[in-house]
């Protein structure tokens, strides 16, 4: 499987975020991409190449170009304020506030996210923008006729809505290459979310409309991030009435609970008739992730692979989520490695 990457990441390396009263280092960092290109590499999974650079016509399919010139200007707006800090939000339009949008630099930037998750730094437009091309580049690969590639993405994207950044995610990574493989032809992609966070900006930009099918497993919002997006009730409006899936489980869920909610997401995706599929491949899944609560180990994620090869679609993975940094190389190549094998088997 030919994995797209780009080192451009590491422009991206926030310094803090809140966590139970405490300002506390990023648990998104650039290790983390590092250890699963190392992971890649050491178990031979395909060649690695750079992206080609698709420019901002295909990310602005997705993204209102207010919120892309916001982003894109927002750190030089907040150096020549005398700032080196990360630019972090901390009000937001909530109930009984207007959604009014300031002219201010920071009421703009809280208009634009939804928590403090998502810190603006140096090159944080750059890493977000060139992971947006390693998505677009491994789309590309796929849409001409590959069985699968690997979007080695970072930073993550599925968090991020039309016009809102938050939850370490800026640019909805597998939502540009969703809406890609339309525009380039395709009538039905489906997005299987496995992250353990619902993917509430993928599942927002697609939620109306019918040629996206969107599932996702993931912590239960009543007690998990994001909270307010995520529940089983949410089945999608509009013309996109039926294409939304949610499958949320409690805390402490295992490979028997999680397989038994990828069977009835593979089983809808089946039912669907997608003519390709975008897998949102987080793995803080995992038992030992330091900020999430399911329980599943490492060769769990080849059964992932296995079941999703099952399924005959072209796939495109993105990467999302993980952060038990020595194991996401583990995790995450280990769902590829389940794919390539069954895949393999089943031609
Ligand atoms: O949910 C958290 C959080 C929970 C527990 C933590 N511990 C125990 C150290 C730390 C953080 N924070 C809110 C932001 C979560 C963003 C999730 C990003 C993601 O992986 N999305 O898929
Ligand atoms: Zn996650």
């Amino acid at each position: 499987m030919l994995t797209i990457y780009s080192d451009d990441h590491h422009l991206h390396h926030g310094r803090c975020e809140l966590i139970n009263g405490q300002l506390m280092p990023c648990f998104e960092m650039p290790s983390r991409a590092d250890h699963v290109l190392a992971r890649v590499k050491a178990r031979e999974l395909g060649p690695v190449q750079a992206p080609r650079d698709h420019g901002l016509a295909p990310i602005a399919r997705v993204h209102s170009a207010d919120y892309l010139a916001f982003f894109e200007g927002a750190w030089a707006r907040w150096e020549a304020l005398g700032q080196d800090g990360d630019l972090l939000p901390f009000t937001w339009p909530a109930r009984t506030l207007r959604r009014v949008k300031p002219k201010g630099l920071h009421g703009e930037l809280g208009y634009y996210s939804f928590d403090a998750g998502a810190p603006i730094t140096a090159g944080t437009w750059q890493a977000a923008y060139s992971a947006a091309q390693v998505a677009l580049t491994a789309q590309a690969h796929v849409q001409a006729g590959a069985d699968s590639a690997f979007a080695l993405c970072r930073p993550p994207g599925h968090h991020a809505a039309s016009d809102l950044m938050g939850g370490y995610c800026y640019l909805n990574n597998a939502a540009i290459a969703a809406q890609a493989f339309l525009d380039q032809g395709r009538q039905r992609v489906a997005i299987l979310d496995v992250d353990y966070h619902h993917g509430n900006g993928t599942q927002s930009i697609f939620y109306a409309r019918s040629d996206v099918f969107f599932t996702s497993i993931h912590g239960d919002p009543n007690n998990e991030f994001p909270f307010f997006l995520g529940y089983a009730d949410e089945t999608g409006e509009g013309d996109g009435e039926g294409c939304n899936l949610n499958l949320p489980l409690p805390h402490g869920s295992n490979w028997a609970q999680w397989s038994k909610a990828l069977e009835t997401a593979c089983s809808a995706i089946d039912d669907y008739q997608a003519e390709v599929l975008v897998v949102s491949l987080g793995v803080d899944t995992f038992k030992e992730d330091p900020i999430s609560q399911f329980t599943l180990d490492s060769p769990d994620y080849l059964a992932m692979g296995r079941r999703i090869a099952a399924l005959g679609l072209p796939v495109l993975f993105v990467m999302e989520g993980g952060y038990a940094v020595e194991e996401i190389g583990i995790n995450a190549v280990n769902v590829l490695e389940g794919y390539e094998t069954a895949h393999k088997e089943g031609q």
